[in-house]
């Protein structure tokens, strides 16, 4: 397989109620579409999932778009390639900018999967037929609101919730939710909102039987997480410190982290996510996938990673309904009483919706 032919698109879509962490709201979820031709006229696509300004990682829109124009595509057009795990070496004189190289990574494995007559979820060697998926909430004007918003999510039947946390949003928060549903998977995901300082706090959580807390210090930390752990006895779970393989080794090595938090895009792309999901498979670490408020493209590429067997805890990536008025792609993702079919068809296994993502186009350019 050849690249000839690559078009990045801006979209915006907008969310059909605003996302709140410990970092920001918003609104209006703007991002990257990928679209690779092949030599042979296959069609693949990837999505970044950075955002427009840098509150979570570094990256952004249009640092992907930068590194993707100037550095990754020449990198990857007309380069002859037997596997789409060669994109990763490909890129490797490239540092970081994980959400760039994912973009496009995932637009090959996409061609990849589609010349091997095989859904993407077989071509990186899952096996699940479906997969259960959780949902995250953003922090709620009011714990009354965040209640009400569970129960509904409850009733459609997704069974884990992960509710955002902050300084003053939290023990409170937490104390209520537990008290309304004293038996559901609950679990906090902090954003780096808090610091080794915030010990007292972070202990208090201990008392409400969490399945763990996500990433509470800095987003660039092992250390001190390595020494909360051993303070709590909820176990934590890191995100957006964990941007590849090594890094993964280096935390649970540390202790300082019982799960892990997997994003293809925070990563840089599918095959160091695999290669991830292998190692923590070995050391006995959980893993799930997490989300980025994606369109149904990214959607897709997530699926199809969860259905690797040590996926063994739900994910963010709940249906379509949850985040868009109408999706990209055709049919939407249904998230039934918990749980996603993973598509048999070859490739992402769904259709791209054109007309839809003409309509949430801003710009496009095409590389050749
Ligand atoms: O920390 O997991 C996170 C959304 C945007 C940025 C960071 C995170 C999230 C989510 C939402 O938690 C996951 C989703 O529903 O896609
Ligand atoms: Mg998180």
């Amino acid at each position: 397989m050849k690249l000839t032919e690559i078009t990045i698109r801006h979209l915006q879509m907008k969310l059909k109620s605003p996302f709140a962490t410990s970092f920001g709201t918003l609104e209006n979820r703007d991002f990257l579409l990928l679209e690779a031709k092949d030599e042979s006229g296959t069609i693949g696509w990837g999505e970044s999932v950075a955002f427009r300004a840098p509150w979570y990682t570094e990256e952004t829109m249009m640092t992907n778009w930068h590194m993707l124009e100037d550095f990754l595509i020449p990198l990857l057009l007309n380069k002859e390639l037997q596997h789409p795990d060669e994109v990763r070496d490909t890129f490797s004189p490239i540092r970081k900018n994980n959400m760039a190289k994912s973009a496009i990574e995932g637009a090959v494995w996409d061609i990849y999967a589609q010349q091997t007559n095989q859904s993407l979820a077989a071509a990186l060697g899952g096996k699940s037929e479906q997969i259960e998926v959780g949902i995250s909430i953003g922090i709620q004007p009011t714990t009354d609101d965040l209640i009400q918003l569970v129960h509904g999510y409850v009733k459609e039947g997704y069974k884990r919730m992960k509710v955002k946390i902050k300084p003053g949003k939290d023990v409170e928060v937490i104390r209520a939710l537990r008290e309304h549903f004293p038996d559901l998977p609950i679990m906090a995901d902090a954003n780096s909102a808090y610091s080794l300082k915030d010990l007292d706090t972070l202990k208090q959580l201990d008392e409400f039987n969490l399945m763990m807390i996500e990433q509470p210090l800095a987003s660039d930390d092992i250390i001190d997480h390595a020494k909360l752990q051993k303070e709590l006895e909820t176990p934590i779970c890191l995100d957006e410190s964990i941007n590849s393989l090594e890094d993964a080794r280096k935390a649970v090595e540390l202790g300082s982290t019982k799960v892990i938090n997997v994003k293809i895009g925070r990563v840089g792309g599918l095959s160091e996510a695999k290669k991830i999901h292998d190692y923590c498979a070995e050391k006995g670490i959980s893993v799930w996938c997490g989300g980025m408020l994606e369109s149904g493209i990214g959607r897709a590429h997530n699926i199809a990673l969860t259905s690797l067997p040590n996926f063994t805890l739900p994910g963010d990536t709940s249906g379509s309904d949850r985040y868009w008025e109408k999706d990209i792609i055709a049919p939407e993702v249904i998230a039934n009483n918990g749980y996603i079919t993973v598509p048999k068809k070859a490739g992402i296994g769904y259709e791209i919706d054109r007309e839809a993502v003409d309509a949430f186009t801003f710009s496009k350019k095409h590389y050749r």
